[in-house]
């Protein structure tokens, strides 16, 4: 596979070549695009170095895969770009997330969706990633009716300028913010813009997103997320209200057994899943299951994984990797 990584000089797409090199995808070519400002810069890939190039010289290279972490408004314009060139783009912006003719995957969840005609595929959001996958086995299951989560998100989430916010605040060093208050020794009920019902976007990507990835309207979610200073990984409390009544021994094997999730569950030798265990993996990781003793069938989980991997760089290469086994993707579809 000949692969572009739009967006590769930034936090994600720096991920995105780290993880296609450590899961050995069948890259034959690579060809690192980033914005202007970037353009000849160098990324490194299996030790070797490689020119960045503009958008233009990737698409006359003909990829057969692009993965693009390079924001909204970039999706906008240049996927279309690849896509009208027979290229599949996945992308990690919220560009596409919603476009009823566009996929939304978690291979986890929903890879069954996909097929050669996609070109575009949307990458969902960080939190909602590592959520679904936890969910997934549980509605099969027990049936979810509603989801009140609130989440605990890594500055990483924002980007570089937020990490070194929190380390320039913890130095004692003034220098640009990322947030409109300080974000060392303080926690921020704020994550991306406020829209017009009090939510903020972020929560509203949790809400809508979770509904088109599992196929089914009628889970009634609500969210707040929450800012913190914390790198390695996204926490998330989840409650969770079943149509149908649960053995917690089982749910935790019927966890423990699915794909991508790992249980960390173990109180009594104080296991539990945290963002510096969780950094640098791929796995979702699942513990404090315990139930919700004031409501029927409802179940009280804490969700933790590393957002810049299952959340963003690994979900998208994982679902690569499904478009090539199941040859939706590349010369031989075109052919
Ligand atoms: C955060 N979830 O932690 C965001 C980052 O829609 O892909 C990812 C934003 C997105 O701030």
């Amino acid at each position: 596979m000949k692969v572009a990584v739009v967006g590769a000089t930034g936090l994600v797409g720096t991920k995105m070549l780290q993880i296609l090199e450590e899961r050995n995808f069948p890259v034959t070519e690579l060809i690192p695009v980033a914005s202007a400002k970037s353009v000849g810069k160098e990324v490194t890939y299996k030790g070797k170095p490689y020119k960045v190039v503009t958008v233009e010289d990737a698409i006359k290279q003909k990829p057969d895969i692009a993965l693009f972490s390079a924001g909204g408004s970039t999706s906008l314009e240049q996927a279309p770009l690849f896509a009208e060139a027979g290229i599949t783009v996945i992308d990690n912006s919220s560009a596409w997330r919603m476009d009823p003719t566009k996929k939304l995957v978690v291979p986890e969840v929903n890879a069954d969706v996909l097929t050669a005609e996609d070109k575009i595929i949307a990458n969902p959001n960080c939190s909602t990633i590592q959520m679904v996958v936890a969910l997934k086995p549980l509605h099969d299951k027990y049936k979810i009716k509603r989801v009140v989560v609130s989440t605990y998100q890594s500055v990483t989430g924002t980007g570089v300028k937020a990490v070194d916010q929190l380390f320039n605040e913890r130095k004692g060093i003034d220098g640009p913010k990322a947030y409109p208050y300080q974000i060392d020794l303080n926690v921020l009920p704020h994550i991306d813009v406020f829209t017009e019902n009090g939510y903020t976007k972020e929560e509203m990507k949790m809400i809508l997103e979770t509904k088109k990835i599992m196929g089914d309207d009628s889970i009634r979610v609500t969210a707040t997320t929450v800012r913190i200073p914390v790198m390695g990984g996204h926490s998330e409390s989840v409650n969770i209200e079943f149509e149908n009544d649960f053995d917690l021994d089982e749910l935790r094997t019927l966890l423990s057994e699915s794909p991508g999730i790992v249980v960390v569950d173990d109180v009594a030798n104080l296991k539990y899943p945290m963002p510096l265990d969780a950094h640098e993996k791929d796995e979702v990781f699942v513990g404090r299951l315990r139930r919700d003793e004031t409501q029927d069938n409802t179940l009280n989980a804490w969700i933790v994984s590393d957002n810049l991997r299952k959340g963003a760089a690994t979900n998208a290469v994982q679902i690569a990797e499904y478009l090539v086994a199941k040859n939706l993707v590349g010369q031989a579809v075109e052919a």
